[in-house]
């Protein structure tokens, strides 16, 4: 007798009318062969799926060409459609369930025509933790089932899994004609369901990323009494030999993935990568909150990537893959068949096509590679991987760090009083906007938590549903908010990040294991200049001081903005945010 995920694949391709359907085993073989077929049989465009690199100097490595209007998230189009609005929540776009699946319906009908359908079973999380979830998605193209079988744990035994469960996870994807006008990315949290249909990018199209371990998991989270975050995991060993875990949320292309595998300019302190992007917070048998990266792979920005910014990212990138490497949109060197993008170590190579296959020079003025193009390749090649990345019941946290680009008023590092205080510094976070997601690259967006793209429910609840697991929480981590990004008067950056910033991680793990004192501001508790490691750092000791100033002037237009996007969730603000939010101004105009 078929089984549930059997019966539901069938369904689908009644709808999708796939040529062939292929079921993935998620073998080492069977990447190649997908590759194979990407490399000769199918296309985007003029393009080929994959083209292989220089092997040598980038072994398992694969270029990939996406087509012109797909090169990232796209919000306007992203929707989630529980039965009623208010449960979406301003933070979101939604649409009745009805008539999202009508609208769905209609534009998957005969989409795989002529195509293959791959059928991906999948893990988020170890396959033998309590908190992963057992997934299924299709999809029309090859670039997307090894994509997932980079970035999740892919394979047979996922259906065993399942078996004749009927609540696995689903996700339906097909690229369509990519036309941007037919384009929704749909999620269904009552019933665990992604629908995405006419885009190919990752953040689209891998659904078990953004999609399910952030949008429908922050909703099982809500009923579940857990948190789905976009938060980095990481291990921080100090001189004492004690290794410390902390996650750290940041906005998209803010530094997320060189934190979470720095390279220490300290040399007694080392850490170690758990994750880059999706933390699943649990409270653990012992009441302490454990984190597991729900992911297997990272999926990271490419320009900007270098040995200086990110040393680990590059030997990851170029040491001996067991899986295959993916570079999405970078461009390419002819004469050494290698990936190039803006930023990568050395000078810019000769013979060059840009990330659209023209030739290219740096005269033309535009960009090589896409500003927001992608490599995806395993967290098992990472040289700094944890040797807790598969622990199936996580790690336990110390302290949460809230990240964020701004070139003003936000110090380099602020500790808050208590927890509530430290859901009201999430609750206020902003950032200056990247290319990660599609619009205004520099303007201030509000991002709480770095989750406004992501909350699958009223951000609101999402504000009520942290301070109710503060209160669950039995030795609640501290938690801190971090800018290396504030500028002088010149507009140059005061700190210089990277490496660097161990010593802001530093004084984080002093402060959670009582080694320093703090200086007591409106905004929260700062460092006090000596306590921050300065040896061998070029800073001057006036910049440094200048990292942690208060200025009461700068802050009175902050306060009202935050007034202003927080009284948009209206009765679903918790007064302990509004209570957060009165005391600060208490504070700042007494200062
Ligand atoms: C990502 C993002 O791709 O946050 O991780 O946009
Ligand atoms: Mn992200």
């Amino acid at each position: 007798m078929a089984t549930p995920v059997e019966k539901w694949v069938e369904e689908q391709a009644r709808l999708f009318e796939p040529k062939s359907i292929y079921w993935c085993d998620g073998s080492e073989g069977e990447a190649r062969r997908l590759i194979e077929m990407g490399m000769r049989e199918e296309k985007i465009g003029a393009h080929d799926i994959f083209r292989e690199l220089n092997q040598k100097n980038w072994p398992k490595s694969y270029l990939h060409r996406s087509h012109p209007t797909d090169v990232a998230r796209t919000e306007k189009l992203t929707f989630v459609c529980p039965s009623e609005k208010d449960q979406a929540g301003p933070n979101n776009n939604w649409m009745t369930p009805k008539e999202a699946k009508a609208l769905m319906t209609k534009l998957s009908r005969g989409a795989m025509r002529g195509k293959t359908m791959y059928v991906l079973p999948y893990m988020m999380g170890h396959p033998d933790s309590p908190y992963a979830r057992a997934c299924i998605q299709i999809t029309d193209v090859s670039y997307v089932a090894v994509s997932m079988r980079v970035m999740t744990r892919m394979g047979k035994h996922v259906l065993d899994k399942i078996g004749s469960r009927e609540t696995f996870v689903k996700g339906i994807h097909s690229v369509g004609d990519f036309d941007p006008e037919k384009r929704f990315i749909m999620h269904f949290p009552e019933e665990g369901l992604v629908w995405s249909v006419g885009s190919g990018y990752g953040g689209n199209a891998l659904l078990g990323k953004k999609c399910f371990a952030l949008r429908i998991a922050s909703w099982l989270g809500l009923k579940q009494g857990w948190l789905a975050e976009h938060m980095v995991i990481m291990g921080i060993e100090d001189l004492h030999g004690q290794v410390t875990y902390i996650t750290a949320a940041m906005p998209s292309a803010c530094g997320k993935t060189n934190l979470a595998m720095l390279e220490s300019a300290l040399p007694e302190y080392k850490v170690y990568t758990i994750g880059d992007d999706i933390a699943w917070l649990n409270i653990g048998p012992d009441g302490r909150l454990y984190a597991i990266n729900a992911e297997a792979g990272f999926f990271g920005v490419a320009p900007g990537t270098s040995m200086k910014s990110n040393p680990n990212m590059v030997r990851t990138l170029k040491g001996s893959n067991f899986y295959p490497t993916l570079f999405t949109n970078v461009a390419l060197n002819t004469d050494t068949n290698e990936p190039w993008w803006e930023g990568l170590d050395g000078s810019v190579p000769e013979h060059l096509l840009d990330w659209q296959g023209n030739p290219w020079s740096p005269s033309m003025g535009t960009k090589a590679a896409q500003p927001n193009s992608r490599f995806t390749v395993s967290l098992y090649n990472c040289p700094t991987l944890s040797k807790e990345f598969d622990n199936p019941q996580g790690v336990p946290i110390s302290a949460i760090i809230l990240g964020g680009r701004r070139s003003r008023l936000i110090p380099l590092v602020t500790e808050a009083f208590n927890w509530d205080h430290g859901v009201f510094f999430g609750a206020r976070m902003g950032s200056e906007t990247t290319a990660a997601a599609a619009g205004k690259v520099g303007v201030l967006r509000r991002d709480p938590f770095a989750m406004l793209p992501f909350c699958g429910y009223n951000m609101g609840d999402y504000f009520r549903h942290w301070i109710n697991m503060g209160k669950l929480i039995s030795r609640p981590p501290k938690i801190f908010s971090m800018n290396a990004f504030r500028v002088d008067e010149n507009g140059k950056f005061m700190w210089p990040g990277f490496g660097d910033n161990i010593r802001v991680l530093k004084w984080v793990l002093d402060r959670v294991h009582g080694r320093v004192g703090a200086r007591e501001t409106p905004i929260g508790l700062v460092p006090k200049v000596e306590d921050i490691n300065s040896y061998g750092l070029d800073v001057p000791a006036d910049d440094l001081k200048k990292l942690f100033e208060f200025k009461p002037d700068e802050w009175g237009p902050e306060l009202e903005d935050i007034k202003k996007f927080l009284d948009g969730f209206g009765r679903h603000i918790p007064y302990e945010i509004r209570q957060n939010y009165e005391d600060l101004a208490s504070r700042v105009r007494r200062s």
